[in-house]
């Protein structure tokens, strides 16, 4: 690997500024002046290329799917008076101030929130800010990808997509750049988005507390003010606002074994065979990028992978899907007889520099040149390209190194990360933008081109996407891993609050690499990871080249009994782990949830974040560090239950939870109802021939998803739905199944419904109407 200094978001060249926006029209002075970024850098702004200067700029947000005058308009009242404009709705009223552009807003009780500071906004030759006041025991959430814990007052989160290898917990920018916040105090929760796709950043009361700086080195302060006063109504708002993730094949939502590199055929079959033989279940296997011929995109080596197609098809035969690594960089290869340099060349797709000159840098091909995922016909080219993996049988794709993570130099040569020049244009000729204006899109747009060509080239069947980087929306084209982590407790620690941020971003269908990429497990490390792993959307085990192999058999007959149980938990949970993606699909709500997501109001969640939620009932507190087999566990307001034991709390409370190395503490809401299928060992496209439903006592209703798992049948309402609902009468706990709903066909099949501690019944389920009473 080569080193990687953390680089500021500037170009070498020095470039001079050339934007000097317009003062507010009362002729005011320009009253913002603040350093761009530490130690005198400077400017990256580029103006807009396209005629006309700022026009167009809204139509690049690239995040937003609903045009404003598409929005369902509710009901409003404006008054207006000399000094300010009142809108005032059922839920909040907005007042701005005519004298300046200050903004304040309250709720029905007429307490402040996402208000502005005295200085509301202002402008400096490059950038554009503005300043909200932090109102007392408010807490900041959400940021997109983020390293550290859940809260994020008192830090500076800067949205700038970058190579972010080594990072830790003071690392600022990350791989994915979402500018996008939930701000929660025991009153109420309202979101912002902010509108830019340049350099921003927030400022959450670091420089001055109480005072939050929103800014983008762009032209416009463009946001949006989105009151909960939930979070999960934020999110649905905020994910109908930047589009929701398609509903994934049911098999991306088992176990990914991932390494760099399975590097050939026969190392691929020993692997596929090792999970068969002994019973651990797994559904998919990634290549990294030694399958390729010498680094080339869509190339396959025909020494370490004579023949793909035969490989895949006995894998599949197996039960087993593979997933392919693409980078963006495309090998400079002028004299090579290499079609894709060829053809990109040819029909000029490749990004040049404000000069016209080929731009290219240096990655694993060596030196290389970049798609310009701006352009509709380049994304469609690219698209197509996956022709050459999808022909042979590859289910899924993995964008990787799509920040874009370029060196100056050979890799292994000392190079240091560098970007295209921030002048340097991209997008169609009607719509021409900077670098500096495109930068953070780049990742988003590759994983566009990815979506759309899978879309087309297997159009009877769901694909699976994964990237690297990403912007706000990434989620309508794909999942998303949190990039190199390391073997250490502390990133175990970590992956939790970075997974829930993601996860109130907006972004549902994430995981961290389970066990660490770099560096190597020890086996208790491993066990732990594979524990809290079962609860990752996203379930893949991945390690880098040059450290300790790490499959679940590799640490010993311990460790590999634990990571074979949490795995077969993880597959007997899946009825209810699909349902939860399908209401990710449907409502944009994460799937991994940090405790304030349910208890907003319950101040002991604001900063809770080795706590975790999958889904409404299931919360789990795991260990996370060498040697600890007692934990404290926080249980918020109602009843909870022992998942492993049946004990029952009454909360609010804390509890000392026992967590000998072969438990991670599993916790189930009273009136929780949670699917279970039988164990398998991949996720077959058979319907389930049996299902238990364990309810919890107390009072609760759930709504079981079903469908074929792989095909787009669902969208013409071949889905199945089952409402559930537990409650008391008197002594006895009834539990009420409503007709299923939907057009999708199952056949008769058993149904046990255990009423845990209680009872069990079992009949035959043809979809009617039943009512079951127990005790
Ligand atoms: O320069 O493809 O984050 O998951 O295994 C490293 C090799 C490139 C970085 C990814 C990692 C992947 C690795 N890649």
């Amino acid at each position: 690997m080569f080193p990687n200094p953390p680089q500021p978001p500037l170009s070498k060249g020095g470039q001079e500024i050339i934007y000097q926006p317009p003062l507010s029209k009362g002729g005011q002075e320009i009253i913002y002046q603040p350093p761009l970024s530490k130690g005198g850098q400077e400017i990256i702004y580029q103006p807009p290329l396209s005629k006309g200067g700022q026009g167009g700029v809204e139509s690049r947000s690239h995040s937003i799917t609903v045009p404003d005058e598409e929005w369902e308009i509710i009901p409003f009242e404006v008054r207006e008076t000399d000094e300010k404009i009142e809108i005032e709705t059922s839920q909040i009223l907005i007042s701005v101030k005519r004298d300046r552009p200050a903004i304040e807003c309250f709720d029905k009780s007429g307490k402040p929130f996402a208000s502005d500071c005295d200085r509301s906004m202002g402008w400096r030759a490059g950038a554009t800010a503005g300043w909200k006041r932090i109102e007392a025991d408010e807490h900041f959430y959400g940021f997109g990808q983020r390293t550290g814990f859940l809260d994020k007052l008192s830090e500076v989160k800067t949205n700038w997509t970058t190579d972010s290898l080594d990072y830790n917990s003071l690392t600022d920018e990350m791989y994915q750049a979402i500018a996008f916040y939930i701000a929660l105090n025991p009153d109420r929760a309202y979101g912002i988005f902010f509108n830019t796709t340049f350099w921003s950043q927030f400022d959450i009361g670091a420089e001055q507390p109480g005072v939050l700086r929103m800014e983008t080195r762009g032209p416009e302060l463009d946001y949006y003010i989105i009151y909960g006063p939930e979070p999960a109504q934020i999110i649905a708002t905020y994910t109908q606002l930047t589009g929701r993730m398609p509903l994934p094949p049911k098999w991306a939502l088992g176990y990914h074994q991932c390494r760099w590199s399975y590097e050939s055929e026969d190392v691929v079959r020993e692997l596929a065979k090792e999970f068969r033989d002994r019973a651990i279940p797994c559904d998919v296997i990634h290549l990294d990028i030694d399958y390729m011929r010498g680094y080339r995109v869509f190339t396959w080596s025909p020494k370490r992978f004579p023949d793909p197609a035969k490989l895949i098809a006995d894998l599949k035969a197996a039960g087993f899907k593979v997933v392919t690594i693409v980078d963006p960089g495309v090998k400079y290869e002028p004299e090579g007889d290499y079609e894709i340099f060829d053809r990109g060349v040819e029909n000029d797709y490749f990004v040049r520099t404000a000069e016209g000159k080929l731009f290219h840098g240096y990655v694993w091909p060596d030196k290389a040149v970049f798609p310009d995922f701006l352009r509709p016909e380049v994304r469609q080219w690219w698209g197509e390209l996956h022709k050459t993996l999808t022909d042979v049988g590859i289910a899924g794709i993995w964008n990787d190194m799509n920040e874009p993570a370029i060196a100056e130099r050979p890799f292994g040569d000392g190079g240091e990360h560098i970007s295209f020049p921030l002048d340097a244009p991209q997008g169609p000729e009607s719509d021409r933008a900077t670098h500096a204006q495109t930068h953070n899109l780049y990742g988003l747009m590759m994983a566009k081109a990815c979506a759309q060509g899978l879309q087309k080239l297997r159009s009877a069947d769901r694909s699976f996407v994964l990237t690297r980087s990403g912007f706000a929306g990434i989620q309508r084209y794909s999942s998303v891993w949190m990039g190199d982590n390391q073997s250490q407790w502390e990133h175990l620690e970590m992956s939790l609050p970075m997974l829930c941020n993601m996860g109130l971003s907006g972004v549902a269908f994430v995981g961290c690499d389970i066990g660490g990429f770099a560096g190597n497990a020890t086996a208790e490390l491993f066990a732990r990871w594979m524990q809290v792993g079962m609860l990752y959307p996203l379930m893949r085990g991945h390690s880098a080249m040059s450290t300790a192999q790490h499959e679940p058999w590799v640490f010993g007959d311990r460790t590999e009994k634990i990571c074979r149980e949490y795995i077969n938990l993880r597959y007997q949970l899946l009825p209810y782990i699909y349902t939860l993606f399908w209401e990710a699909a449907t409502t944009g709500t994460p799937i991994l949830r940090p405790l304030l997501y349910h208890f907003p109001r319950d101040r002991a969640t604001y900063h809770l974040y080795d706590q975790v939620l999958l889904g409404p009932s299931l919360m789990a507190a795991p260990v996370y560090r060498p040697g600890v087999e007692h934990r404290a566990v926080y249980l918020p307001e109602g009843t909870w239950y022992d998942w492993w034991t049946g004990e029952c709390y009454d909360g609010p409370m804390h509890i000392l939870a026992h967590a000998p190395l072969e438990r991670m503490p599993l916790y189930v809401r009273g009136g929780g109802i949670i699917a279970i299928a039988p164990v398998r060992q991949f996720v077959s496209e058979e319907p389930l021939e049996s299902l238990k439903m364990r309810i919890w006592p107390g009072s609760g209703e759930w709504t079981l998803y079903e469908d074929d798992g792989h095909s787009f049948e669902h969208q013409k309402g071949v889905w199945a739905t089952t409402n559930y609902k537990v409650y008391l009468e008197g002594e006895k706990i009834i539990v009420e199944i409503a007709a299923r709903e939907g057009q999708f066909l199952i056949s008769e099949r058993e149904v046990i419904v255990e009423v845990v501690g209680v009872g069990e019944q079992r009949f035959t389920d043809d979809g009617t109407v039943r009512r079951l009473t127990f005790g």
